[in-house]
């Protein structure tokens, strides 16, 4: 990526110190970035001994062979235990840890004694399907408290899991559960979506009917909506309420080694098969936890912590269950969607649970601005106190608003950048040290090596962009992919010798900050300049008629390619309005400069998105190229393709 692209960098001046209050008792102050880079490793051991280890780890990082690493290679510890029994055991039982709410209105409430008892009995309910430690277990379920039971069931007995984000059709399950050779599916009839149940196990029926599968010798079924027609296996299927429920109460847990593989979780990529991205379980839960408690500032005795992603997603993993769950959190459960039945549901449930933090993503703040403004002023949601961001560069505008509109101007926001392979946030700000700034993450968190290259692998200059590498190893880092070393090696560390390559641009400001700039595969080239899609998508929310925008470099003969945008309006602005696609392309031009002015710009009603919320840049490109479409299983709703086909101006 060539200097060129700072030419683009958006003049973003706003900042927004901590809270007095907060800072004066923040988990987490400046002395650990001090203190992390006098000693690293020292630094990480010491967050290691935040868990309970059956044997301590004496040994911290083992990087005799890289960049394949073991963290705490010589402690043993179990994951379930540190998540729930040892809660129980500190007389914190009848504290809750789930505030389950379903999209229907149904809700439970789950305390940590409740908790030690479902997966006790959910340990035993496996082990009785004949699943042993090292077997692999494929979860498809909906966002229902058996989620994490289950989660937390096989790391109690040391059967890694490999969730599958109920949704994804037969073929994308097929694919997972025959690449990670799993042995057991944990499904549900059903889940609700909209208002309607929407049913899974059909898919587990269809999956299990392709080559690969034939190892799933059982498939555990959890009641949720009670829909009729469910297909039923005999000697194969087998209800939850009939097994689980009639096991013991106790079981003890046993401790495995810190590299003993903790979960598997595909991630699609752009292109090829998907990608078993192995986590193991000392390193990865000291990391979770850490972060957990410094990033959030978690006071568990006295927060409620609502992240909405979904647990098939990595976010889910680590701060869902095994961050917040380690840290003895008390946190929201939320199984539907942000606008049913109403678009204030969200904050309808903030104002209910009095949820202290939030934890979402960029595209629901754009959803909830292009919903307006009114919608959260009618909640109370004066008990929140930090606000968290992940899964795609927020653009200055959404932050913005996202302050203003959720946090009543008061709450800091967190800008966090991580990946599946990085298993646990890797750079954001801290909420009681860091002064932030709308549209960056800022900086890596204490025991984090963070940096900007260029294409030589030298570290650029402040006011410079390039590429992100990690230069050390961290201990949530991936071990592998699944089955795949020589993947591994070229996915992530061949680009940049000895460091660990990203796949995202980013740039650093003159005071060294970082921001993201999107995956390096999206990087457009207009007449010899690099300009990056989230620039350009950043300038057109910032017009106030623009909710959310999708960037795309078109082939274009005589420039390479040119800069085809698809904007969704906010509420009340009008896609038909004359002069509108030239006042956004005007707006664009002054804010970033003549180059990087789209050449189209199409107003639509929906933008396709992978389950997680990222934008499917790929498939808009399709669309701008005139090809048929790519890949487009894993979109959480494939008719937006369509509608947005149907919504272009013909031949233009
Ligand atoms: C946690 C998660 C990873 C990719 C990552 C980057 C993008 C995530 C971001 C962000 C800018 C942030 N990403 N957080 N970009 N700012 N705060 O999202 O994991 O699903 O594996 O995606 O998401 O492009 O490389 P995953």
């Amino acid at each position: 990526m060539s200097n060129e692209s700072l030419a683009n960098l958006l003049k973003e001046e706003r900042r927004f110190a901590p809270p007095a209050a907060l800072a004066a008792s923040a988990n987490v102050t400046a002395e650990a970035y001090e203190q992390a880079k006098a000693d690293r490793l020292g630094f990480w051991a010491a967050q290691a001994r935040r868990l309970s280890w059956e044997t301590e780890p004496t040994e911290t990082l083992d990087w005799s062979n890289p960049p394949f690493a073991k963290w705490f290679a010589d402690g043993k510890l179990n994951v379930a235990y540190n998540c729930v029994d040892r809660h129980v055991e500190n007389g914190l039982g009848d504290r809750v840890a789930l505030h389950f709410e379903g999209e229907p209105g149904d809700t439970r409430t789950i305390t940590y004694a409740d908790l030690q008892r479902e997966v006790s009995k959910a340990a035993h309910a496996l082990t009785e399907l004949g699943v042993k430690a090292g077997d692999r277990v494929a979860i498809y379920l909906p966002m229902i408290p058996e989620a994490v039971v289950s989660m937390l069931a096989c790391a109690r007995i040391g059967a890694p899991h490999s969730l599958v984000f109920g949704g994804f059709s037969a073929d994308a399950l097929a694919t997972r559960i025959n690449d990670a050779d799993a042995r057991v599916v944990i499904t549900a009839d059903g889940g609700y979506r909209r208002g309607k149940p929407s049913a899974l196990k059909p898919a587990v029926d269809e999956a299990l009917t392709r080559p690969g599968t034939e190892n799933v010798r059982s498939v555990l079924v959890v009641r949720r909506t009670g829909q009729d027609g469910i297909g039923w296996t005999e000697g194969r299927d087998v209800w939850w309420h009939d097994l689980v429920d009639r096991q013991p109460e106790q079981h003890t847990p046993q401790a495995f080694d810190a590299e003993h593989p903790l979960f598997i979780l595909y991630t699609s990529g752009t292109t090829g098969k998907p990608k078993g991205i192995l986590h193991t379980t000392g390193g990865y839960l000291t990391q979770a936890s850490y972060t957990h408690h410094a990033v959030f500032d978690l006071k568990p005795e006295s927060d409620v912590f609502w992240c909405t992603a979904d647990v098939g997603w990595v976010t889910g993993h680590s701060y869902i269950v095994y961050g917040p769950l380690s840290n003895g959190a008390t946190e929201v459960l939320y199984e539907g969607t942000p606008d049913s039945p109403h678009q204030g549901r969200w904050w309808e449930i903030v104002q209910k649970y009095g949820v202290t933090i939030l934890y979402t993503a960029p595209t629901a703040i754009r959803a909830a601005m292009k919903w307006g403004d009114d919608i959260p002023a009618k909640f109370d949601l004066s008990s929140l106190r930090i606000l968290g961001s992940v899964g795609e560069p927020i653009n200055p505008e959404a932050w913005v608003w996202y302050r203003k509109h959720i946090g009543a101007d008061r709450t800091p926001v967190v800008d966090t950048w991580w990946q599946t392979e990085t298993g646990s946030i890797m750079i954001s700000p801290l909420p009681g040290v860091t002064e932030t700034k709308p549209g960056s993450a800022q900086v890596p968190l204490p025991g984090i090596a963070a940096t900007v290259v260029d294409d030589e692998a030298h570290e650029v200059p402040d006011g410079h962009g390039g590429y992100l590498v990690l230069t050390e190893p961290w201990p949530s880092m991936l071990r592998t992919i699944w089955g795949d070393d020589q993947r591994y090696l070229d996915t992530y560390w061949s680009r940049f010798e000895g460091k660990y390559f990203a796949g995202d641009g980013a740039k650093k400001d003159d005071d060294g900050d970082i921001w993201l700039l999107g995956r390096v595969d999206d990087v457009m080239l207009v007449s010899g300049h690099n300009i990056s899609t989230t620039e350009v998508e950043s300038a057109l929310v910032s017009h106030p008629k623009v909710a959310e925008a999708a960037v795309v470099g078109a082939a274009d003969p005589q420039t390479t390619q040119a800069i085809c945008a698809f904007v969704i309006l906010r509420g009340g602005a009008d896609a038909g309005e004359e002069g509108l696609v030239e006042e956004l392309r005007a707006h664009v031009a002054k804010q970033l400069g003549p180059i990087a002015k789209p050449k189209r710009i199409l107003p639509v009603a929906e933008l396709p998105k992978t389950r997680s919320g990222k934008i499917m840049r790929r498939l808009l490109r399709d669309i701008a190229e005139n090809r048929t479409l790519g890949d487009v299983t894993t979109l959480t709703d494939s008719s937006v393709m369509d509608l947005i086909q149907s919504q272009l101006p013909a031949a233009s």
